[in-house]
């Protein structure tokens, strides 16, 4: 019987830590220049947005920021880099 209850226990655990495994949300900030105006700053969201594992994007186009919340398990800054350069802009992380 007590080894019946430790192993519910241990499937409990078990089960906790498979719903424990969905997006790793991280958030980062990008430097994309020469977004100088509204559609420039939309390109660039959009194709974030577009992108599998982008969750949230926030444009600065004053100071030449973009913020990313991303899933760390699908998509590195370096690739996010590689979206915004394909859209046409300049971009670096970590931000400058
Ligand atoms: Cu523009």
């Amino acid at each position: 019987m007590k080894r019946y209850i430790l192993l519910l226990l241990l499937a409990f655990v078990l089960a906790g830590q498979a719903e424990a495994a969905g997006p790793v949300v991280k958030e980062t900030t990008l430097t994309v220049r020469r977004m100088i105006c509204s559609s420039c700053a939309t390109a660039v969201e959009k194709a974030l947005r577009g992108t599998d594992g982008v969750q949230e994007v926030t444009i600065d186009t004053m100071n030449d920021k973009v913020r990313v919340k991303y899933d760390e398990r699908k998509l590195t800054p370096q690739q996010l880099v590689e979206v915004v350069k394909k859209s046409g802009y300049q971009a670096s992380w970590p931000a400058q």
